[in-house]
C-alpha cells in the first residue's frame, strides 16, 4: 500500500494557521512525523482561506523541502499554483489531481511531461461524480487513453475512483469499490488505484471505524494508493492485517510492529 499522508492541508486548522503565520516548526513536524509513520508521500493543499495562494504553495513546498526530499502531491485546483508547487519540489512530484474534462487533461498531461510527474485522474468531468461504477470506468479510460497518446508511462498514472461521504452518497460507496476492481483489467500493466480515504467518513459519528473498514475492503477490490491520515494507529493495523490476509506481506508475530 503506497500512504500519502492527508495532514498538511489547510482543510486543518493548525495547518492554515501555520500558512498564515509562515510558522515553518508546525509544517516541519506534521512533515516529519507522518513519514515516521509510514508516509511514502505527502499530499500538499493549501485549503480554500488563502490570501495568495502563489506565494503561500511556494512557501509551503520549500518549507517541507528543508526537512526532506519525499514526493509530494501538490493538492490544488488552480493551474499556476499547481507549476509553482511542481517547480518547487525538490523530487518527483504528483499532482493531485485532474478530472476527465478535456481543457483540464490539455494542460495538467503537459505539465505532467515537463515535470516528470506523476498525476491523479479523478472518475469525474464537468457533470459531476457517475453515481455507478460503469459510467466512473468510462472516465477512467479516457484519461488512460489521453494519458498513454502522450507516451507517458502508466505506472505513474492513479486513477481515483472519487469515494464521497458515506452519510451523503451510501449507494456509491460499493460502486466505487467496484471501479476500483474493473480499473485493473483495463490495460496491462492497469493505472494504479487511489482514494482520499477520509472523505468516506466526513461528518459522520465513528470516522476511525469508517475508514478503516473502507481501506480494509478497498484493499480487497485492490486499492494500491492512499490519501489518509498516518496518525490513526488502528487504521495502521487494519492495513497491515489485511496485507496479511491478503498474502501480500507475509505472516509473522511481530508483523504489526
Ligand atoms: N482525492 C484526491 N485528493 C484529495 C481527496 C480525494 N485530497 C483532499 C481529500 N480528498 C483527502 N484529504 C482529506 C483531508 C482531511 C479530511 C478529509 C480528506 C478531513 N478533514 C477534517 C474534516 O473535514 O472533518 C478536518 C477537520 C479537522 O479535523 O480539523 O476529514 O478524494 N485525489
Amino acid at each position: 500500500m503506497y500512504i500519502i499522508g492527508e495532514r498538511i492541508n489547510g482543510m486543518f486548522k493548525d495547518v492554515a494557521k501555520a500558512i498564515r503565520e509562515k510558522n515553518k516548526r508546525i509544517i516541519q513536524e506534521l512533515a516529519l512525523k507522518q513519514i515516521e509513520k509510514g508516509a511514502d508521500a505527502l499530499d500538499v493543499n493549501l485549503g480554500t482561506a488563502v490570501e495568495d495562494p502563489l506565494s503561500a504553495m511556494e512557501w509551503l513546498v520549500k518549507t517541507i523541502g528543508e526537512v526532506t526530499e519525499i514526493t509530494l502531491a501538490i493538492d490544488t485546483t488552480k493551474l499556476a499554483v499547481m507549476e509553482k508547487g511542481l517547480q518547487c519540489c525538490k523530487s518527483k512530484p504528483i499532482i493531485n489531481s485532474t478530472s476527465a474534462d478535456e481543457e483540464k487533461l490539455n494542460t495538467l498531461i503537459p505539465l505532467a511531461k515537463k515535470y516528470n510527474a506523476g498525476l491523479i485522474g479523478l472518475t469525474m468531468s464537468r457533470k459531476g461524480i457517475p453515481s455507478d461504477a460503469n459510467s466512473r470506468l468510462e472516465l477512467a479510460i479516457h484519461i488512460l487513453n489521453r494519458w498513454q497518446e502522450e507516451g507517458l508511462p502508466v505506472e505513474d498514472l492513479y486513477i481515483d475512483a472519487v469515494i464521497l461521504p458515506v452519510n451523503v452518497a451510501q449507494a456509491q460507496c460499493p460502486e466505487v469499490l467496484e471501479t476500483i476492481h474493473q480499473v485493473k483489467m483495463l490495460s496491462q500493466p492497469p493505472p494504479k488505484t487511489i482514494l482520499g480515504l477520509s472523505n468516506v467518513s466526513q461528518g459522520t459519528k465513528y470516522r476511525s471505524l469508517i475508514n478503516r473498514t473502507y481501506l480494509v475492503m478497498a484493499l480487497a477490490f485492490g486499492l494500491e494508493a492512499a490519501i489518509l491520515d498516518p496518525f490513526d494507529e488502528e487504521l495502521r493495523q487494519a492495513m497491515r492485517t489485511a496485507e496479511v490476509l491478503l498474502n501480500k506481506t507475509v505472516y509473522c508475530d511481530s508483523y504489526l510492529k
